[in-house]
């Protein structure tokens, strides 16, 4: 039997691999060529720890190939983004296109999973626009369990980084339009699935992985609120929270620049963009942790205004050193992320040299580019006037206190607590 994953992007292409390395044909389908073609050869075009050897093993042995024409297959599954459009709106065109594009060559008997973060009512959508290119077929819409075409909703809740193991040990959500469209999703999973699957509709699948999301954001916030008022009456917030998570019921996570990534910070939009009465808290953990980045950037001038003070320099005098770029510590992914909007707003508005640190590249994002200095954790240490600590890279943490001399310190991520 056939499996073909639609979109071969951070979770397509795992997906897909994680199929190929149980012996199962697997057909990748993705409307970049450059993705395709990297594929095909055995390589990869994202950075996840461990994907290179499963593709290079799997597409070596014949398993996996990847193409941008669907194909008929006994099973899809749909792995494509759903950003926001202008007001916080899911858009849904990616999904809309991948289940036109499969609709042609669907036939009777096919199992359709959608995987992508998806608003409620998602999968009913997807089922519609594929009924209405296929009268020859019945759906579970009209025919429920005597369908021709059975269909899914089914999220990933992979945290990047950790994919590889995520993607098989973590439990699954299956949410089927019937029991037996959970059931034959249930049975696909189980090929390379260690964790549980746990079976429900699509709707409740869907809500499912936007709460898990707006969950961690709303927890988040709750963090970040505590640091703008720890600051404000003078408490270290980092021990504060080390010392009430002593509690047995008390488990708060750590401040930040902000919410990054692709996820977190999108997905509770979609309940406010569906229930905007109802989702008030999570409405409001949304603009708390999207407008912590500012408030650090208010630090970082009140911390150098104390400078200009104390060293009689002139502020294009000043070298100002932002420690860290991605989105959270130890990967190379600067999407979407805190500390490079940070990082950009304090050079565009800084009189003097602006550098940055990120281990974790070799070279500085376009934005960036002209507008800051990529240096080495010694260099800036060496240099810096002020520094401003915005991700807890390892390589941060393992700085030695005695290297650190400047007194002029923002430090975001409570490195130097
Ligand atoms: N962050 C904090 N404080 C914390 C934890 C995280 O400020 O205590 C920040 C991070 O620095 C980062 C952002 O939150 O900027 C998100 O990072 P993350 O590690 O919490 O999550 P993601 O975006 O990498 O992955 C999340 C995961 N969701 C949950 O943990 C509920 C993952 O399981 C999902 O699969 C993924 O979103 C997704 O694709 O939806």
């Amino acid at each position: 039997s056939t499996i073909s994953v639609i979109g071969l992007g951070y979770i397509g292409l795992p997906t897909a691999a994680a199929f190929a390395s149980q012996q199962k044909e697997v057909i990748g389908v993705d409307i970049n060529q450059h993705a395709v073609d990297t594929i095909n050869r055995g390589e990869i075009h994202i950075v996840e720890p461990d994907l290179d050897k499963v593709v290079k093993t799997a597409v070596s042995a014949g398993h996996l190939r990847a193409t941008t024409t669907p194909v008929e297959a006994d099973a899809y599954l749909i792995a494509v983004p759903t950003p926001f459009k202008g007001d916080h709106e899911p858009d849904m065109v990616f999904v809309e296109a991948a289940a036109k594009s499969i609709a042609p060559v669907l036939k009777k008997g096919a199992l359709v999973i959608l995987e992508s973060t998806s608003p409620v009512g998602a999968t009913e959508q997807m089922a519609a626009w594929l009924a209405d290119l296929r009268p020859d077929l019945t759906f579970p819409q009209q025919a429920g369990e005597q369908a021709d075409i059975n269909i899914a909703y089914c999220p990933e809740r992979v945290l990047p980084g950790q994919v590889m193991v995520e993607l098989i040990k973590n439990d699954r959500v299956i949410g089927g339009m019937t029991p037996v469209c959970s059931a034959r999703a249930s049975e696909l999973y189980n090929i390379f699935l260690e964790g549980e699957c746990v079976v429900t509709n699509a709707r409740t699948a869907e809500m499912c992985k936007l709460t898990e999301n707006s969950f961690r954001d709303v927890n988040i916030a709750f963090a970040n609120e505590l640091s703008l008022i720890c600051a404000d009456q003078g408490i270290n917030v980092w021990e504060l929270i080390r010392l009430a998570n002593r509690h047995p019921r008390v488990n708060i996570l750590q401040p930040g620049p902000g919410v990054g990534g692709h996820c977190i910070a999108v997905d509770p939009w979609f309940i406010v963009a569906q229930n905007p009465q109802q989702a008030r808290l999570i409405r409001t953990a949304r603009e708390v942790n999207d407008h912590k980045p500012f408030w650090v950037i208010d630090q970082v001038k009140a911390i150098v205004a104390d400078c200009l003070a104390a060293t009689n320099k002139r502020a294009s005098e000043l070298k100002i050193a932002c420690f860290g770029l991605a989105f959270k510590p130890n990967i190379d992914d600067l999407r979407e992320s805190p500390a490079m909007e940070i990082a950009e707003l304090i050079a565009q508005w800084h009189a003097g040299e602006t550098l940055v640190v990120e281990p974790n590249i070799h070279q500085l994002p376009k934005k960036l580019d002209g507008l800051c200095t990529l240096v080495s954790t010694a260099d800036a240490l060496a240099q810096a006037d002020v520094i401003v600590m915005l991700v807890d890279h390892n390589e941060f943490k393992a700085i030695a206190a005695e290297n650190v001399t400047q007194p002029f310190i923002v430090d975001a991520k409570g490195v130097w607590r």
